[in-house]
């Protein structure tokens, strides 16, 4: 077996200590955690983040998000049901030194790497995701469609910034439905909520929908069905999400829609080869562990 690139070392001088030592800390996962997270396709993690770090990176990522909004000119009304449900801006470690440390960070990495049963992991890209006050339902969906990968090794860290009460649209998760085939060719959209929803109950899919302490993040797999309520409250619902790889995995474009995630997250990756390209460093390496089954 070939050996990973060195995980990537961060050296920043801005962040208070208390705050880079918790971002390089591991999180304590139980191997009965692991195993939920496994049966269940998702895993809520108390305790992730202490509030002390996530109020210094809120901020940032707040004006980031805000300034980038693609829709900034828009109002809510003037949006479709994807506009509606949160503005999306991509990659924020690309453009932001200190909001590089959070995504870029070991113990986000470690875990990943300890849930999913990898000896190493990669960033794959990070969002943020912010519904407005007033914003609308996301829809059911699984992210996996979008990401032209040859295995199902990849998970998204949910990282709420803030407490996140049920009115303010936390992530609801279909427990076990990544292991069914139900529909995983479908892009985020009105249809996709309506086919997925009647699926879901047909199938008595158990539907866990929670809130989120300050602090507590969650991780579900690529093809993890999931979606979340409107944010009916005047705050906006603040999220910052990371989503990790298998180091190992390989380049498996087969829709348009790969097509366009090749380009935007990995461009000089070629087909059949592991996505090692600078945007996809290695974040973490530890011991081999177990290797996930599914
Ligand atoms: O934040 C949301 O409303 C949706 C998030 C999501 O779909 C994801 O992070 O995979």
């Amino acid at each position: 077996m070939s050996t990973l690139p060195a995980a990537i070392e961060l050296t920043p001088e801005v962040v208070p200590d208390d705050i880079r030592q918790e971002l390089n800390q591991p999180y304590r996962l139980d191997r009965q955690v692991v195993e939920q997270f496994r049966a269940d396709g998702f895993v809520h993690l108390p305790r992730f983040f202490s509030p002390a770090a996530l109020g210094f990176f809120d901020p940032l990522i707040t004006r980031i998000t805000l300034d980038r909004n693609p829709h900034k000119d828009k109002s809510l009304d003037e949006l479709d049901t994807y506009g509606r449900a949160f503005i999306q801006v991509g990659n924020l470690w690309e453009l932001d030194p200190v909001v590089r440390l959070l995504a870029l960070c070991r113990r986000g990495g470690q875990a990943a790497a300890e849930l999913m049963g990898c000896d190493g992991v990669r960033m794959w890209h990070d969002q943020a995701l912010y519904k407005q006050a007033g914003g609308g339902f996301t829809p059911w969906h699984a992210d996996q469609q979008y990401w032209p990968f040859d295995s199902g090794k990849c998970v998204t860290m949910w990282i709420p910034l803030q407490e996140t009460p049920m009115e303010m649209g936390p992530l609801c998760f279909g427990r076990g439905s990544h292991h069914k085939n139900i529909g995983r060719d479908m892009t985020i959209s009105d249809d996709s909520e309506k086919f997925i929803q009647h699926e879901v109950k047909r199938q008595g899919i158990d539907e866990v929908y929670k809130p989120y302490a300050l602090g507590e993040v969650s991780f579900h797999y690529g093809w993890t069905l999931h979606r979340a309520g409107p944010n009916t409250t005047s705050q906006p619902r603040r999220v910052f999400t990371i989503i990790y790889m298998d180091a190992r995995m390989k380049l498996a474009p087969r829709t348009p829609v790969h097509r366009a995630d090749w380009a935007r997250w990995t461009p000089s990756t070629c087909a059949g080869r592991v996505l090692d390209d600078p945007l996809n460093p290695v974040l973490y390496q530890g011991s081999p562990a177990t290797e996930q089954t599914s």
